[in-house]
């Protein structure tokens, strides 16, 4: 076994890897580059290297520096995760030259299923079954007109270079194939400089079911089952779950033995996956192999007990497999979900920023979290918005997925915007349940998917009014306690006044509607006076922060996580956010304003609108960003003045950064 090893990746995959290494007594040694100086993969990890500035291709890709780390540090192996230099036959191979072990496949294997058209000649001989189609070389139009008419209707053209369905096209007439192929040529030929295509019978409700496959160097291949991947958003996996819905034992082996044998045609060794399209009818059919470990590993690990970074370590070391095909056993069910910063109602558009507040579901046998991130970090630009993939485990399906709900709703994050709301709809989707899952599910059940967003219920108001109000008796408390007269009736925090009801009016900013909740004080607690009616709550905060409510009666632990006048209740799996509002205050956006003075979010700004040194009212447009495609328009938050601006138009700034100096002419008065 390898003394030490490098990890030529970073996030959820690099402190994966670290974590098996650590617990095997390996010694491993990460890289990073300026964005992740202080990431989790480089605290956890033994030695860490700086190779370079933020972005991928100047960092994580290059494949001397990594192997010049490698030397220095003394890592006898490397492994690249997923993704960056994974499949590089020619990272596999200068590794091999430079005496360094790839913790991968052979690189003449990479090779031989980089091209798509290649793979299938090399599995169709191999006795793999392919879909009815036609990859040969020829590729003139006259002839793929033939080819075309012989296979039938509807039919797919892909690019042979391709991936991820770029250069695909569907024709369902002979009459309209000519001008698809004229397109799925051009795509392809943008995309990948190659615009050779093939042609395959366009299986019209397919599932995605991989076979993970291993191999060591003394001759062995054996299978670890399926996963079912066909939950996907534009050739993003979503959701993976293994075993397959519906799979029956014959099946799984014969689609099991069709995968070793894939392996064995091209001389496999290491962790590989095999994809297959499973037809409605059962037939099977290669897709494409990967050369790597997923990112879905996780599930085959929860369901098979293994751990499958020690295989590769083992494997790559020169060890034999461990147990053999028969020795393997499906225990239960698995289902990963994919937890991204990504903006489901915008398209899916990555949301960038702080992890101001994260909090997990606890692991435990049930339970898995992969991550690569804390509170406090940020999700930048540079990589894959991915914050976590959540496993979940139970003895059978219908179980595993009340645990995913759970987990999913216990999975808090405030600071970016998540799909965990989505996933949670995914999974507690009838059809879902129901094993109903194709390539297509996504787009067919799109209405019932997107979380949509409602006006704050009465239940969320009642939590951030009482939170709120607890806020202010222990602002008061402490004025009282620092007062040269603590026993004065006016430092009483119980809210009693001479002759009066008193009570607060309450201003919340929901979206764009101020929604007032008054708050009168009673002995017990508060009377709210909500958009729905009264309600009497009391409450107070835990050890952890959280918020012990009592709403009427009903006793709810909810969390309010504030940034500035922002604040966010998490309640049920639920996430809403509100502004507290001051109509009194004079400039009544100050508070919230010396946060917009700084960057929302990182970004390039587009437009300085006013001269450094000038006098603007409040509202007065200074600057105009740009990010995420979006442009910001930073205003003045009161009458002031502008005293400089920090950046040029056209600079990229990051989060938070101060764009200006604005001084104020009225001092801002908190909420
Ligand atoms: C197909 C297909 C239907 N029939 N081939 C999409 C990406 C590429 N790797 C293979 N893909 C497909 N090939 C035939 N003959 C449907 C897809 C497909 C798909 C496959 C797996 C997972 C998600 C998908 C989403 C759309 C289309």
């Amino acid at each position: 076994m390898f003394d030490t090893i490098l990890i030529a990746n970073r996030g959820e995959i690099a402190c994966r890897v670290i974590r098996t290494a650590q617990r095997l007594g390996i010694r491993t040694v990460a890289v990073y580059s300026d964005a992740d100086a202080d990431s989790l993969h480089v605290k956890l990890a033994d030695e860490a290297h700086h190779i370079g500035p933020a972005p991928a291709r100047e960092s994580y890709l290059i494949a001397d520096r990594i192997l010049e780390v490698a030397k220095r540090s003394g890592a006898c192996a490397v492994h690249p995760g997923y993704g960056f230099l994974s499949e590089n036959a020619a990272f596999a191979e200068a590794c091999a030259q430079a005496g360094i072990v790839f913790i991968g496949p052979p690189c003449a294997a990479i090779r031989a299923m980089g091209s798509k058209s290649a793979a299938k000649e090399i599995m169709g001989a191999a006795g793999v079954p392919l879909v009815p189609g036609y990859h040969g070389k020829e590729q003139g139009a006259d002839f793929l007109q033939a080819e075309a008419d012989r296979i039938g209707f509807p039919l797919l053209i892909k690019a042979s270079a391709g991936g991820g369905g770029k250069g695909m096209r569907v024709v369902t007439r002979s009459s309209e194939f000519t001008e698809a192929l004229a397109g799925a040529r051009r795509e392809a030929m943008s995309g990948f400089g190659d615009d050779h295509v093939l042609l395959e019978r366009y299986l019209t409700k397919p599932r995605h079911i991989e076979i993970q496959v291993f191999a060591d160097s003394h001759g062995t291949a054996l299978h670890i089952f399926e996963r079912d991947c066909s939950i996907q958003r534009r050739h993003q996996k979503v959701i993976e779950e293994s075993p397959a819905f519906g799979m029956t034992p014959v099946l799984r082996q014969k689609m099991g033995e069709a995968a070793v044998a894939a392996a064995r045609a091209i001389g496999y060794v290491g962790a590989g996956t095999v994809e297959f399209l499973l037809d409605e009818d059962g037939s099977f059919y290669f897709m494409e192999m990967n050369t790597r470990l997923q990112v879905e590993h996780p599930v085959t690990e929860m369901i098979s007990g293994l751990d499958l970074v020690e295989w590769q370590l083992r494997v790559a070391s020169g060890e034999a497999m461990p147990c053999s095909q028969e020795q393997l056993a499906i225990s239960g069910h698995a289902i990963e979900a994919r937890i991204y910063a990504e903006d489901p109602a915008r398209d899916f558009l990555p949301s960038i920023g702080r992890l101001r507040h994260l909090r997990t579901p606890d692991e435990n046998a049930h339970v898995r979290i992969d991550s690569g991130v804390r509170q406090g970090d940020e999700v930048s630009i540079n990589y894959d918005p991915m914050i976590a993939k959540l496993i979940v485990w139970d003895s059978d399906r219908t179980a595993a997925i009340r645990r995913m709900r759970k987990a999913l709703a216990e999975f808090q994050v405030v600071g970016v915007t998540t799909n965990t709301g989505f996933l949670g709809n995914v999974v507690a989707h009838p059809a879902f349940s129901a094993g109903e899952i194709d390539t297509g599910f996504i787009d067919r059940h799109r209405a019932g998917l997107f979380p949509e967003s409602a006006p704050a219920s009465d239940r969320i108001l009642a939590l951030a009014a009482l939170d709120l109000m607890l806020i202010r008796s222990a602002e008061a408390e402490c004025r009282a306690q620092t007062s040269h007269d603590p026993y004065s009736p006016w430092h009483q925090t119980c809210g009693w006044r001479l002759n009066s009801d008193n009570y607060h009016h309450l201003h919340f900013i929901d979206e764009d509607q101020v929604v007032t909740v008054t708050a009168h004080y009673r002995p017990s607690g508060f009377l709210l006076e909500l958009p729905g009616g009264s309600l009497l709550v009391c409450g107070e905060r835990d050890e952890a922060g959280d918020l012990l409510a009592d709403l009427a009666g009903i006793r709810i632990k909810a969390t309010v996580v504030w940034n500035g006048a922002v604040l966010t209740v998490l309640d049920q799996g639920k996430s809403h956010q509100l502004t507290i509002h001051n109509p009194h205050a004079v400039g009544e956006q100050d508070e919230a304003a010396a946060g917009r003075l700084t960057a929302p979010m990182p970004g390039k700004i587009v437009a300085l609108m006013v001269e450094s040194g000038v006098r603007v009212e409040r509202g007065t447009p200074l600057l105009i960003m740009e990010a995420m495609k979006m442009e910001h328009t930073i205003c003045a938050p009161c009458d002031g003045n502008v005293a400089e601006f920090h950046y040029p138009a056209g600079a990229v700034v990051n989060e938070g950064a101060e764009l200006l100096d604005f001084t104020a002419e009225v001092t801002p008065s908190l909420p």
